[in-house]
């Protein structure tokens, strides 16, 4: 609204304007109501002092008036406590049909803390949301009375198989594209989103502390931070740092930032990391899209708006653009527990850089049902077509009401789906991308998933919010622009710590992958054993066993870390020959320079420390090793155990870690 007319109908601030009858009642109405006009000017006052800032559209002033007073009488009797911004968070949520947000206030003098708590988290909310709490209103009544009438965004879209780079892991393309890759890595910013709780994994920690495996002990973070230093240490100059933007939420911030300040930030330097924070949005209890109440305050329900979150923080935190400004070219997002995403990075940038993508996501090969979303071609009618991914629940619909009457299912030839999985590992080109947040103020393309309790869709089983998913950035780009993906194998790339032990064992026993912490350890384990044998070392198997009703491969134990091959390039230079018995332990932690004609069968570890390497030359080990032991039922164990249902007995083993600051051969 513009000041003149405002300013008409608190009269006498300046000479009226405006005469419409609205202005008219209005302006009676405040002339029986002085404490309100009182508050009025001092929220026009608050508005000229913030140096031209305009009063705000969305106030429609006889609502304002209605709205503090007659609509929400609670509110009326509060009146003492609202300054100018309350007044207007107040008056904005009553324009939008939330005065009950107030219903069951005391007056003031009562619960005034619980009050201005609601206020404080108004204003936060109000914030996050691109557009505001308008906005986030607004998109979900539209959103909501789609779903009602059973409309989906994939309406008229006919998905087919899309193209892309489908590369063999350790080919020589493969090879070929991780040289490209790491020529672009020094200019690569790094995005991790945190911000989930892990609700299907049930670990009480967060994620991200989650130790990988247990011969190495590492967490997660410390996996993703030395990988970043070495692609750092061989991409970059001393003085240049590869920087790392972590998404985090309420459920995990203050865990993540006191966890990587208790570990000195794993190497990294402290203002190489960033931590934004997303905040959750409103709960809506019905099709009108009412604000829900939190249970025993005055606060609102709030639920996670998803990943998609990241794509408006990183522009409206600045990081995107002052990332740009020192020189990164590219971003490469990934998930908390995908250990391996790092193993695929290098090939999958050397892809977006010989194909100059915009935005290419890793896949792998996927399994009909599987929770992954499918990449997809899609054409409509009208020639418009986009390569998107379609999340795992709208798959099996749009393929059943489109091309397929069987709908989410193996292309026969292979078992696996025609469309491949997305994995969310992305990456997108920087300077493309902060153009086209800067033209849609960073807000993604969103969707709602009501659970209805009637047939007629008016009632919520629980209330529900508005979502948006970080994979969905395409689908804001112009026609032609260039989006493709990068398919390789699922055991280099993909095996995440998703579900629960129970919930694992049920997806292993329907044919699916576990998606387990012990499955992805196990899957690590094998991963660094297939590398090691194309290297030319002779790594013997172990047997399945199955903790917690879990099929997994845990045997031989082999971590290696990322200082001492961040590629499968770097892997083949510094690997010749050897064995490894199906029993051993293998940890790598440090610069080894060589691993030539190790024979192991036993627990070996070489940890040489920082400034100092270890070249092996023919060393043969044998000792009595370390085991994996299953738990016994119901054994007190810490989490990160029982969530496995193994323990590692650690008997002999041998430990090489010099700290000479030279490198020391190690022979037989
Ligand atoms: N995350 C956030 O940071 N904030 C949020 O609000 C929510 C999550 P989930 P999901 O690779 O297996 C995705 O919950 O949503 C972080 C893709 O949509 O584990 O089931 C969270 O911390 C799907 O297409 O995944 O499914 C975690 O790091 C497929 O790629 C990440 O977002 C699937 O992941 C993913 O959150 C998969």
């Amino acid at each position: 609204m513009p000041f003149g007319l405002l300013e008409s109908l608190l009269g006498g601030r300046k000479q009226a304007t405006a005469t419409s009858p609205r202005v008219q009642e209005s302006q009676d109405y405040l002339k029986k109501h002085p404490t309100l006009k009182a508050k009025l000017n001092a929220a026009l006052d608050a508005c000229l002092d913030a140096q031209g800032r305009a009063w705000p559209d969305e106030i429609d002033p006889i609502r304002y008036v209605e709205g503090a007073l007659r609509v929400t009488p609670h509110l009326a009797s509060n009146l003492s406590l609202l300054g100018a911004e309350k007044m207007r968070l107040a008056s904005l949520l009553v324009s939008l049909g939330q005065a009950h947000v107030f219903d069951g206030w005391p007056p003031a003098g009562a619960r005034d803390d619980e009050k201005r708590a609601l206020f404080a988290q108004l204003a936060t909310l109000e914030k996050a949301y691109p557009g505001g709490l308008r906005a986030y209103y607004e998109n979900a009544k539209t959103l909501l009375a789609d779903a009602k009438e059973g409309k989906t965004p994939l309406e008229g879209w006919t998905p087919e198989v899309p193209t892309g780079a489908r590369v063999e892991a350790g080919s020589a393309e493969f090879l070929a594209l991780e040289a490209i890759g790491m020529q672009h890595v020094g200019q690569t910013g790094f995005v991790l989103v945190a911000g989930g709780l892990g609700e299907r994994l049930g670990y009480n920690g967060i994620k991200i502390a989650l130790p990988m495996d247990l011969v190495s002990g590492k967490s997660f973070m410390q996996w993703y931070a030395e990988y970043i230093l070495a692609f750092q240490a061989r991409a970059c100059r001393a003085d240049r740092a590869i920087p790392l933007a972590i998404m985090t939420s309420d459920d995990t911030h203050e865990r993540t930032a006191s966890f990587l300040r208790e570990h000195d930030f794993f190497g990294l330097r402290e203002q190489q990391v960033t931590l934004m924070k997303q905040e959750k949005v409103p709960a809506l209890v019905d099709n009108a899209a009412r604000f829900a109440r939190a249970d025993g305050s005055f606060l609102l329900e709030t639920k996670p708006h998803g990943h998609g979150d990241v794509h408006h923080l990183l522009l409206s935190s600045g990081i995107a653009q002052s990332w740009a400004k020192a020189g990164v070219k590219w971003l490469a997002f990934f998930q908390d527990t995908n250990a391996l995403a790092f193993r695929a990075m290098a090939c999958l940038l050397g892809v977006s850089a010989k194909h100059k993508l915009e935005y290419n996501s890793l896949t792998v090969p996927r399994t009909p049902g599987e929770a992954v979303g499918g990449i997809v071609r899609l054409k409509r009618a009208d020639g418009a077509e986009m390569t998107v991914n379609v999340e795992y629940n709208q798959l099996d619909p749009l393929l059943r009401a489109t091309v397929s009457a069987e709908g989410d299912v193996a292309d026969g030839a292979s078992g696996n789906s025609p469309y491949p999985g997305n994995i969310n590992v992305l990456a997108l080109e920087l300077a493309p991308y902060i153009k086209v947040l800067e033209s849609t103020g960073g807000q993604m393309p969103e969707f709602v998933n009501p659970k209805y309790k009637d047939g007629a869709k008016e009632a919520f089983a629980k209330p529900t919010r508005i979502e948006c998913m970080m994979q969905d950035y395409p689908r804001l780009l112009a026609p032609g622009a260039r989006v493709g993906f990068t398919q390789l194998d699922r055991w280099i790339a993909f095996s995440p710590a998703k579900n629960n032990a129970n919930d694992a064992a049920k997806k292993a026993a329907a044919g699916g992958p576990p998606e387990s912490a012990s499955s992805c350890e196990a899957d690590m384990y094998s991963a660094n054993a297939r590398l090691l044998a194309k290297a030319g070392v002779d790594v013997a198997r172990g047997a399945e066993v199955r903790p917690l009703g879990i099929p997994v491969m845990l045997s031989p134990q082999i971590h290696l870390c990322p200082a001492f091959a961040p590629t499968w390039t770097e892997l083949l230079k510094k690997v010749k020959g050897g064995s490894i018995s199906a029993r051993s332990s293998l940890v790598i932690d440090g610069d080894v320079t060589q691993l030539k004609g190790l024979e192991l069968d036993g627990a070996l570890i070489l940890r040489p420390s920082r400034g100092s390497s270890i070249k092996v030359d023919g060393l043969k080990e044998r000792n009595d090793g370390w085991a994996l032991q299953m738990l016994e039922k119901g054994e007190a164990v810490p989490e990160v155990l029982a969530m496995r249902g193994y323990r590692l007995v650690q008997g002999g083993s041998r430990t090489l870690a010099f700290c000479n600051g030279k490198e020391r051969l190690v022979k037989a």
